[in-house]
């Protein structure tokens, strides 16, 4: 068999990508075709995504896609990006408004309003879901009784609305699905009694499918809006980005790891072949978001590089904004874990004066305020590092596995510091890359359900191992200091 081409579209919450994976017996490649921003939108007092540009990002990419392809031609294009956030079409299939941000602030209370419906433990026990305000539960909840969800025939989360334009075909991919509070993590299907006693619709939700399902063909409009030669079916991924990345950790067969998938998020737990529902679970807030291959992403949600990212565009409202590449030089040399942060807390959700935010957060847990800008760097990857210091352990402890090394993907894999800090506060050694596991991990659903290559996750992730340059950290230093600064944050 000669290596075929996928397209895989990965949309961030700062970034979109169309990348062009090739793949084959002993060939794994990626290349970026087109990378575009993600810039949502503050109007009318919402918080919105603007899809159609997006759309538009992903309509430009498939066509360098196409152009980038050896010999012009995709054997299938797949689509994955952040969850929970969704689209709702009225009755013609045409979308109903901007889909809205998850860090819009219409949740507010909606947890509260959840919880006098069905306990907390209830709901954890049918569905394995972390709280977190934006839930698509909770969204539906703070959308109760608005015009666009009275009108709404159908809701389709990011990815699948994205495949839907360009397939006419509307489907709910599993991994995503699993992110809404309607599934049940042990059956892979609807939490039918949850829905029920939310009043949620489960007939707005096309079919589920899984990850390697045939998910349709591009359209006539698409094809020639691309100038793409058809058929060009598309797959279903993993169509949540952190099932994708997750797919994409290039582990070692017979070494239990865990995982951090680091971007806006930092995402950091294990993968297990069942949820785990107790209650200390709940307690720790852990989640079972369902990955590839029956897989489930027991992990916790970790604020991740969005302090940096918020920091930054505070620095850059104010006048000439220091340099990333400088400013992180400088943190590596200021004093560690001089103070540090709840990089859990979702108080820091919400956009705008992160830097003011976090001097807060250090003046009333008694820790000095970072000085300059640096200090503030280093504040935040301190912070992070113990973050994820506290939930490999906790990942390890709750479900019984122990983990040997730790793997490192996404943007963050790129920052050093971040890896080094994160393999000192863990004491294990640290695997770093790739960036774009998510991009690897919906190539290598996409080229095993077409033949390419062939195995169970395991020997996905030994093709991806092969293919790879990977950094490794080995831990250093006292763990004294950073069980000593995890009582500073916990309490
Ligand atoms: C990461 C991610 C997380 C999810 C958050 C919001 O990109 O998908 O897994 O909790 O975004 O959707």
């Amino acid at each position: 068999t000669t290596p075929l081409s996928f397209a895989a579209v990965d949309l961030g919450a700062s970034s979109g990508r169309v990348m062009v994976g090739t793949a084959g017996p002993g060939v794994l490649e990626l290349r970026e075709a087109h990378r575009f921003p993600n810039r949502p939108v503050r109007a009318g007092g919402t918080l919105y995504w603007d899809v159609l540009g997006l759309y538009r990002g992903v309509l430009d990419g498939l066509r360098e896609a196409g152009r980038a392809a050896p010999r012009g031609s995709l054997a299938s294009v797949g689509v994955d990006s952040w969850a929970v956030d969704h689209g709702l079409l009225d009755a013609s299939g045409a979308l109903l408004g901007n889909p809205v941000h998850y860090r819009d602030g219409r949740t507010a209370g909606a947890a509260e309003r959840a919880a006098a419906v069905l306990p907390p433990e209830e709901l954890y026990a049918a569905t394995g879901l972390q709280y977190q305000p934006f839930n698509t539960l909770h969204q539906l909840v703070a959308a109760r009784g608005t015009p666009a969800l009275e009108a709404a025939r159908r809701l389709l989360l990011i990815p699948d609305l994205v495949s839907y334009w360009l397939t006419g075909e509307a489907g709910t991919e599993l991994t995503n699905a699993s992110t809404t509070q309607l599934v049940d993590p042990r059956t892979g299907d609807w939490a039918r009694p949850v829905a029920r006693a939310f009043g949620v619709d489960l007939s707005l939700f096309p079919p589920l499918r899984r990850p390697g399902d045939p998910a349709g063909e591009l359209l006539g409009e698409v094809l020639e809006e691309c100038g793409l030669d058809g058929p060009v079916p598309v797959t279903a991924v993993g169509s949540h980005d952190t099932a994708s990345a997750v797919a994409g950790v290039p582990a070692e067969s017979g070494r239990a790891f865990a995982y951090i998938a680091t971007g806006t998020w930092s995402l950091a737990g294990v993968e297990l072949e069942a949820p785990v529902l107790t209650e200390e679970s709940r307690a720790a807030n852990f989640t079972n978001e369902l990955g590839v291959d029956g897989t489930v992403r027991y992990l916790r949600n970790i604020m991740g590089l969005w302090l940096l990212q918020e920091c930054l565009r505070s620095w850059e409202a104010e006048g000439p904004a220091p340099e990333l590449e400088a400013l992180l030089r400088e943190a590596a040399k200021a004093p560690a874990l001089r103070s540090v942060v709840d990089a859990g807390d979702p108080a820091f959700l919400a956009p705008g004066r992160m830097p003011a935010r976090i001097a807060e957060a250090c003046r009333r847990t008694g820790q000095p305020v970072p000085r300059d800008p640096a200090e503030t760097v280093r504040c935040v990857l301190d912070s992070l590092a113990l973050a994820h210091r506290r939930a490999v352990a906790d990942a390890q402890r709750l479900s019984g596995r122990e983990v040997e090394v730790v793997h490192i993907v996404g943007g963050g894999a790129r920052n050093e510091l971040l890896c080094r800090l994160t393999a000192d506060a863990c004491g294990l050694p640290v695997v770093a890359g790739p960036a774009e596991a998510a991009a690897f991990g919906n190539v290598l659903v996409q080229a095993r359900a077409a033949g390419a290559v062939r195995g169970d996750l395991a020997a996905l992730r030994s093709l991806l191992r092969a293919a790879l340059p990977l950094r490794h950290h080995e831990p250093m230093g006292d763990q004294a200091a950073w069980r000593r600064a995890e009582a500073a944050v916990c309490g």
